[in-house]
């Protein structure tokens, strides 16, 4: 199989869990800065023009992030990635559903890229004063996220309890757009990231990625 991925993207969390997992994979990075996912060759894989995309060894593709993690969960039963005890495994789908669609869709989206939400302020390519607000407005929602998230990390290790999961991988890229953005984690996410950060799985994707 192979994960298109780009630099500083979220994909990160996805190539995390394929180390973690064990599994055999490659992987071929795409300029996301440059547009190369808007361009044909990559739109014919993934019409929706987003990494972390999946390409299996059958040739089909998986994309979004909380659908790749679960298929690569499941690939290795015995890592648990997924949680065994239902209301667990809830939980670090209530995580990852929540950084996906709220940190990550909803604050970093606005952050990264204003023009989305405020169109006519890109006239003539530049951005306006309606994009700092929107710039804002995402990084309220984004500091909002992870002060809601800070008590379910108080009393235990990983996302979904004692043990590393899918949840924490998607945890793990939101956290790790942070320091750029000059966001100050609470004491308890900020605790979890360190953690993770010693992972040696996490190293050694950070080493691939030109990181560490
Ligand atoms: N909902 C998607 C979001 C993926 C996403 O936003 N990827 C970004 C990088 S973090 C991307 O590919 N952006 C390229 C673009 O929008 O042109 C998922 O969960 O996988």
């Amino acid at each position: 199989m192979k994960l298109f991925w780009g630099a500083g993207s979220c994909a990160i969390g996805i190539h995390i869990l394929l180390e973690e997992a064990g599994l055999a994979y490659e992987t071929q990075r795409l300029d996301v800065a440059g547009g190369e996912t808007r361009q044909p060759a990559f739109q014919a894989i993934n019409p929706k023009g987003k990494v972390p995309t999946l390409v299996r060894d059958d040739g089909s593709v998986l994309t979004e992030f909380s659908a790749i993690a679960t298929w690569i969960a499941r690939q290795a039963p015995n890592v648990g990635l997924i949680p065994e005890d239902a209301t667990q495994e809830a939980r670090a789908v209530e995580v990852m559903a929540y950084v996906e669609g709220t940190i990550h869709g909803q604050g970093f989206a606005r952050i990264f890229a204003p023009q989305v939400f405020e169109p006519q302020d890109a006239v003539h390519g530049k951005l306006g004063v309606g994009a700092d607000s929107v710039r804002r407005q995402g990084r309220d929602m984004v500091e909002r996220g992870f002060a809601i998230l800070d008590p379910v990390l108080a009393s235990h290790d990983f996302a979904a309890g004692d043990r590393f999961t899918i949840a924490d991988a998607a945890l793990f890229y939101v956290e790790r757009w942070t320091p750029k953005q000059k966001i100050v984690l609470p004491d308890n996410v900020q605790r979890h990231y360190e953690r993770l950060l010693t992972r040696p799985a996490i190293q050694r994707v950070r080493q691939a990625w030109g990181e560490a």
